[in-house]
């Protein structure tokens, strides 16, 4: 029997895809920058047909790439070069076995929304990208610095190896200190270790005092002082710390229809701050207190606070709607960088001088996370413009004690750029791990680690 031929007897005609067109796009990730030519896609719909598939496959040595909402920003979704073609798994974490654990009392539900509970994580990409993806990128997202980081939330997963394994890993405990806490290996290692079919997640209670500021900072010191007074002063109802520079605004502002500077005037910085508690009347009393000291000692020189629901949103679609209007804008380099906040906008200043006119270099993130985007805009992709942004963005970088991939993995685009940000005993002990759970290599080679090391292994 010929391998489709054994695909359809285990998933039936409707879970393998061969017409061009689905294909063309599961080939494009969403920047459109890296584009694959695989002709098969498999779809399944059970944890046990995942694992039929990846027994097969692995027995063939067919190699596979995981596919979920195809959002990622560094090539990680998109068959590459001799690979058979996609695991979709569109249909496993959204029918079957997405399971929130509500807060520690291990409440069973699938959508938290109907039992007044929230993500913990929140994303611009969140309507099109996937559990699956998420925890397997480790996503940080929105709210970070109020929820923290997937390997903190995620309780407990189900993988299935390279070799067909289903691993139970799901725990719904806070605590479980029983030997080695394997869910964390699967936790941001985007597909190449094991295809995540089932998650519990800690989700937190929705409260009912949200409040949102838009402000402005006429310098990037300002901004910095004022995410170290927003610690201080809101404490615990601080959810969100936002900023992106005056370039990114006006790419925001002349690509996406139909929004509005908030302000009247521009300006060279912009902060939202989003605060989430559980008593509106003191919230909003300590966020009003907050933004009037912060205009007094001149850290905000114009502000606003959102007044509805459709204000909220707007505010919130100027940040998220960046990478969107960058799209439009053209070529894009990507770089999605930690540093010491107090040196992120020294490397978007050194930038510019390097790059003069020849692009637009733009700024924004999680700056209360410490994590810059630093996008770089231009007509097209050229290999000067190359040449002048790497290596030396991520030799600034490694030199500032940084990482080159804050939250968004390795992929394709920076597999070989590790040792910027990890010694060679820790790449080598990545690749040993890689090697014993997937030695035939199936399960998204070419991405996160460097195909040198992993030859050597
Ligand atoms: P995909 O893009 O399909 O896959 C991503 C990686 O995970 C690939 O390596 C893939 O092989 C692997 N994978 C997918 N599903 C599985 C699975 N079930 N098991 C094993 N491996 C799997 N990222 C952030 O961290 N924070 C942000 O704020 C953020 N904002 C974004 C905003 C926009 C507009 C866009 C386009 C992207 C943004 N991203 C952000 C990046 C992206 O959305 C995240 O990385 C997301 O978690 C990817 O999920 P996905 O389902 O689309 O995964
Ligand atoms: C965001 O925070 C995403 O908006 C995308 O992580 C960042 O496009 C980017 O560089
Ligand atoms: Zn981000």
């Amino acid at each position: 029997m010929d391998d489709i031929s054994y695909f359809k007897k285990i998933l039936g005609e409707r879970g393998v895809v061969q017409d061009e067109e689905k294909l063309d796009d599961a080939n494009t990730d969403w920047m459109r920058k890296y584009k694959g030519s695989s002709k098969l896609m498999l779809q399944p719909r059970t944890t046990e047909e995942v694992s039929q598939i990846l027994k097969y496959c692995n027995s063939r040595c067919l190699a596979v790439v995981p596919q979920g909402g195809n959002t990622g920003l560094v090539g990680g979704s998109v068959p590459v070069f001799d690979e058979l073609g996609w695991i979709y798994l569109f249909h496993i974490p959204k029918f079957l076995h997405f399971m929130c654990i509500f807060s520690i009392f291990g409440c069973h539900c699938r959508i938290c929304f109907w039992c007044r509970f929230i993500m913990p994580l929140d994303l611009g990409a969140k309507g099109s990208c996937q559990i699956g993806g998420n925890v397997s990128t480790n996503a940080g997202g929105l709210r970070l610095i109020r929820y923290g980081s997937l390997h903190g939330s995620v309780l407990g997963l189900e993988a299935v190896l390279a070799n067909g394994t289903v691993l139970d890993m799901l725990a719904s405990l806070r605590k479980d200190n029983t030997g080695y806490d394997l869910k964390h290996l699967f936790i941001g290692s985007e597909g190449s270790l094991g295809i995540v079919t089932k998650v519990s997640i800690l989700t937190p209670p929705k409260l009912s005092s949200v409040n949102l500021a838009f402000l402005a900072c006429e310098d990037y010191a300002s901004c910095q002082k004022l995410l170290l007074e927003a610690k201080r002063k809101l404490g615990e109802i601080l959810s969100a710390f936002e900023f992106l520079d005056v370039n990114a605004m006006n790419l925001v502002l002349k690509h996406l229809d139909g929004l509005r500077d908030p302000l009247s005037s521009m300006h060279n910085f912009y902060v939202l701050i989003e605060t989430t508690g559980s008593m509106e009347s003191h919230d909003k009393e300590k966020l009003e207190a907050f933004l009037l000291q912060s205009m007094d000692s001149g850290l905000v020189t114009d502000g606003v606070l959102a007044q509805d629901i459709n204000q909220t949103s707007s505010f919130w679609h100027i940040r998220e709607g960046v990478p969107e209007a960058l799209m439009k804008a053209g070529a894009v380099y990507k770089y999605d960088l930690s540093l010491p906040p107090e040196k992120m906008y020294e490397l978007v200043e050194e930038m510019r001088t390097r790059l003069g006119s020849a692009a637009n270099v733009v700024a924004y993130g999680h700056l209360g996370d410490g994590n810059l985007h630093l996008n770089i805009s231009a007509p097209q992709y050229t290999d000067s413009i190359l040449s002048k942004i790497e290596p030396f963005v991520y030799e600034w970088t490694s030199k500032h004690r940084g990482s080159i991939s804050a939250e968004h993995g390795l992929g394709l685009m920076k597999a070989d750029k590790i040792h910027y940000s990890k010694s060679p005993e820790s790449v080598q002990l990545m690749a040993e791990i890689k090697k014993l759970i997937d030695p035939n290599r199936i399960l998204n080679p070419y991405k996160v680690l460097p195909s040198s090391v992993l030859s050597q292994s």
